[in-house]
């Protein structure tokens, strides 16, 4: 099978078929017990050894042309078949604003069900806690469009999987991998590991699904996104600091060329959809080794692809 095949498949994919297929992911993510031997999860963390190649996807908010060019283009289908130690990472924002929302969900969840051990899903704002959803969250209504009244049912376990989702990639000494940005007051990677459940009562996962790095923001300040917060980048360092970590590698943000660069080269943010309602003129995605030990995201550059 190839990748062109699951895209071809999500455009006239019934709603049991698309259940089904849900189901399954959400029982491999549910699995307490992970995974090869290069990956290890804790909670909601999941650990890689720096072995193998990793391809590293922004958001793509229902842009399933991007995706697939993205597959073609780095031929990472064939890559992961080749080598099991190559682990594909999607940073999160699945669905939303682009008009492929369930196709897009649906050739995502068919990559990981391919590759179980090597496609890492990570939980992004547009799939976060009801209390704290991104606005507007037009999945449902595009799943209502496609799957008329079996719509409900789709989004109601798409919503299951969701809860499911990884908080955050940890490369020891290398990456950190999360969705929007640094926790502010995180203090162990084990916080990282639980966010999920000790939402609402700290704001880890809503500082990592929400927050954004600023230039000019000395410390921390509120978010004009209405949720999480802006940090500066003495924050960004004692944060790196705190969990050993070089880079931090996020999604979350539209940027002109697909990524920018943030905070003296310790944050990488990658933008992988183009089209509108962004204005962006390229998407971007990162493929590197894991092995290599990089000190500052300029010296990611080389690494990363622009379409
Ligand atoms: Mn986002």
């Amino acid at each position: 099978m190839a990748f062109s095949k699951i895209v071809q498949e999500s455009k006239v994919i019934n709603a049991d078929d698309f259940l089904k297929t849900a189901e399954k992911v959400t029982e491999i993510l549910d699995r307490k017990k992970p995974v090869n031997q290069n990956i290890t999860v804790t909670g909601k963390l999941v650990k890689l050894k720096p072995v193998g190649e990793a391809l590293v996807i922004g958001d793509l908010h229902g842009d399933l042309k991007s995706l697939n060019t993205i597959m073609g283009k780095s031929g990472f289908f064939e890559t992961m078949k080749a080598d099991r130690s190559a682990a594909l990472v999607f940073l999160g924002d699945y669905g939303d604003r682009g008009v492929q929302s369930p196709e897009l969900c649906y050739s995502v969840l068919s990559l990981k069900l391919a590759f179980p051990e090597q496609v890492i899903l990570l939980r992004g704002n547009h799939e976060a806690p009801s209390d704290m959803m991104a606005y507007p969250h037009d999945l449902p209504f595009q799943l209502q469009r496609k799957f008329k009244q079996k719509g409900g049912a789709v989004y109601q376990q798409l919503q299951e999987l969701f809860s499911h989702l990884y908080n955050a990639v940890y490369v020891e000494n290398r990456y950190l991998m999360v969705h929007g940005g640094l926790p502010t007051k995180l203090e162990s990677l084990q916080e990282l590991a639980d966010a999920d459940q000790l939402h609402p009562h700290k704001a880890f996962l809503e500082e990592l699904l929400w927050n954004d790095p600023d230039e000019q923001v000395k410390g921390v300040v509120s978010s004009p996104r209405g949720a999480g917060y802006l940090f500066g980048k003495t924050v960004t360092a004692k944060i790196l600091q705190t969990v050993n970590a070089k880079i931090l590698i996020r999604g979350h943000e539209s940027t002109r060329n697909g990524f920018k660069i943030n905070h003296n080269g310790k944050i990488l943010t990658l933008f992988s959809r183009k089209g509108p309602p962004y204005f962006n003129r390229n998407g971007a995605y990162l493929e590197l080794s894991l092995k290599q030990k990089f000190e500052n995201a300029n010296q990611l550059v080389p690494f990363i692809h622009t379409f």
